[in-house]
């Protein structure tokens, strides 16, 4: 589509449907009621330090994790705005342990949503940027029923839509509906997401990792190799790569996707499956970057190809630029040939 003027989120995604005759636009309303409660969870995040609102809400989510009220804010307000449009059949949030049921006397619609309200939460006390992520599958029970688990567990493949909106220097609405992705920046004197970034493509040469390296001691061979050589000194003929770490995986991997790099969460001796959850956080960012022209695997095989299990499991990723996520997988697999291999150790 060639852009011309002012394009706001919703008549993007309304022009994009446009492509689909068979489109019922109850996509585009979805994502309307999403891009509503984006802008009431920015306008709360900005006002965190001025509102009695920051500190520990005395509570741990289902991880066994300090919630902070705001996290539990973000999970209401996204609860609202999406279970009364008809859109949805079931929901599922990184803040609740079960399922979210549609209300009993609302409309069960065809479409299945997953998220992770407020991701990077740690960060919020520290005016920090933080993000809400999200992911949209089909649903597969029968029409017009409460939608079930089977709608929920679904591998990566099958996401009709994923995004996440980074609450930064200004609010960003990042998405893709499985054709590129497309960045909307808040404007909030209008109020309204305004067309920023048309056609996000990730830079093929990376100049950036993103880990914490204080694990270090409990990295596998094969990491500990990769993250030598991108540390290499100009005399071995290569640039170092530059470190950068938020802690906040939104804010990491938006920064990577705009400048080229590679952020990594692994599995190591202590966490087998590292920290990151897979229908929550690993499955959206993961469309999004494939469709930037990106990778995503968790160290031998696809993010969106892993069948999940339960709601909140995790998975190790590493994802990015397409050159960096092939080097990881190749120090990852040379490690294991060689008798180093995770398994191994
Ligand atoms: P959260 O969902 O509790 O906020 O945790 C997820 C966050 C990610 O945003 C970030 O990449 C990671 O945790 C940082 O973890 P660590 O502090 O172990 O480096
Ligand atoms: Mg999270």
């Amino acid at each position: 589509m060639e852009v011309q003027g002012l394009m706001t989120l919703p008549r993007f995604i309304i022009e994009e449907e446009k492509k689909h005759p068979e489109a019922t636009g109850e996509l585009s309303a979805l994502l309307s009621e999403l891009a509503l409660a984006a802008k009431i969870i920015s306008l709360e995040v900005n006002k965190a330090g001025l509102v009695d609102i920051l500190g520990l809400a005395n509570a741990v989510n289902v991880h066994g994790e300090d919630v902070k009220k705001l996290d539990m804010y973000a999970h209401h307000t996204i609860v609202k705005a999406m279970d009364h449009g008809g859109h949805l059949c079931v929901m599922a949030s990184e803040e609740e342990e079960g399922i979210i049921p549609i209300p009993a006397h609302r409309k069960n619609g065809k479409y299945v949503m997953l998220f992770d309200p407020l991701d990077g939460s740690s960060n919020i006390d520290a005016n920090v940027s933080i993000g809400t992520i999200f992911s949209i599958y089909r649903r597969v029970s029968p029409d017009g029923m409460p939608g079930t688990m089977e709608d929920l567990l679904q591998v990566g493949t099958e996401q009709v839509v994923a995004g996440y909106i980074v609450y930064g220097s200004s609010t960003i609405f990042v998405y893709t509906a499985g054709e590129g992705v497309h960045g909307f920046t808040l404007d909030p004197a209008v109020g309204e997401f305004l067309l920023s970034h048309h056609n996000i493509k990730v830079p093929e040469k990376a100049n950036i990792y993103s880990i914490n390296e204080g694990n270090y001691k409990y990295w596998h061979q094969g990491l500990k190799d990769y993250i030598k050589y991108l540390q290499a000194a100009e005399d071995e003929g290569r640039k170092p790569y530059s470190a950068r770490y938020i802690g906040s995986m939104v804010a990491d991997i938006h920064r990577n996707l705009l400048y080229g790099g590679i952020f990594m969460y692994p599995r190591d001796k202590r966490s087998p499956n590292g920290k990151l959850r897979l229908m929550y956080e690993c499955n959206p960012m993961a469309f999004i970057l494939e469709q930037a022209g990106g990778r995503a695997i968790n160290g031998k095989k696809r993010i969106m190809e892993i069948k999940p299990e339960k709601l909140h499991q995790r998975v190790p990723i590493y994802i990015g630029s397409k050159n960096a996520v092939d080097t990881v997988e190749y120090y990852l697999r040379k490690a294991e040939e060689e008798g180093n291999g995770e398994d191994e150790e």
